[in-house]
């Protein structure tokens, strides 16, 4: 059982990030949370202080697709798999706990059989202090820079029991902001226009 974490830099250029910042600053919005999350180890802290935007398989234009080809290449899997593209902005003190990412016994059927497989994050900028991504219980730290993709396992490789170290968070932006691009990669093809990520 363990965490497969793969990087890779300069999957976009500096003007490609850009490009999605500026695609993604009209239509940001307080971050949601879904996923496995022990609220009672977190004393009510709120869980994660971000803003995002989410951009569907038809909303694509050229950056958005040769990202989407990128992972498809990396996972083996067909883009219909792919989550929204979802662009996240963390301000001065932003930040997101320790949390997993795959659908725990908390979420619907629907959600369990169509596991999140793997997470994507691409950093489209590296000017700010803090919002280190960290993996606590591997003790890996991974500091931004514009351009890089990570990528890693949610679920245990060929099944889809749930991975323990894929446990992960964000630290606190101590200057300036952050922004990233996270998508999941489910198991099978569904519409993800649809709402099937909300479970609560
Ligand atoms: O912003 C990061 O570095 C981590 C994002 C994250 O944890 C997530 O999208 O699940």
């Amino acid at each position: 059982m363990s965490l497969h974490l793969y990087q890779e830099k300069n999957v976009l250029t500096k003007e490609e990030c850009e490009t999605i910042i500026q695609k993604a600053l009209p239509f940001l919005q307080k971050s949601q949370v879904t996923g496995e999350y022990d609220f009672d180890h977190f004393n009510q802290k709120k869980f994660r202080m971000s803003e995002e935007a989410h951009f569907h398989i038809i909303d694509d234009d050229v950056v958005t697709r040769k990202l989407r080809n990128k992972i498809k290449d990396i996972s083996g899997l067909p883009i219909s798999h792919q989550e929204s593209i979802c662009v996240i902005n963390y301000t001065k003190d932003g930040y997101f706990l320790p949390h997993y990412d795959y659908f725990g016994h908390d979420t619907t059927d629907d959600n369990r059989s169509n596991q999140r497989l793997f997470t994507y994050l691409i950093y489209l900028n590296e000017d700010f202090e803090g919002g280190i991504t960290e993996f606590p219980k591997e003790n890996i730290k991974i500091k931004p820079e514009t351009g890089l993709l990570i990528t890693w396992n949610n679920v245990i490789d060929g099944t889809n029991e749930l991975n323990p170290k894929s446990l992960h968070c964000s630290t606190e932006i101590t200057s300036g902001e952050k922004w990233v691009v996270s998508v999941w990669v489910r198991e099978h093809q569904a519409d993800f226009t649809k709402n099937l990520l909300i479970n609560n």
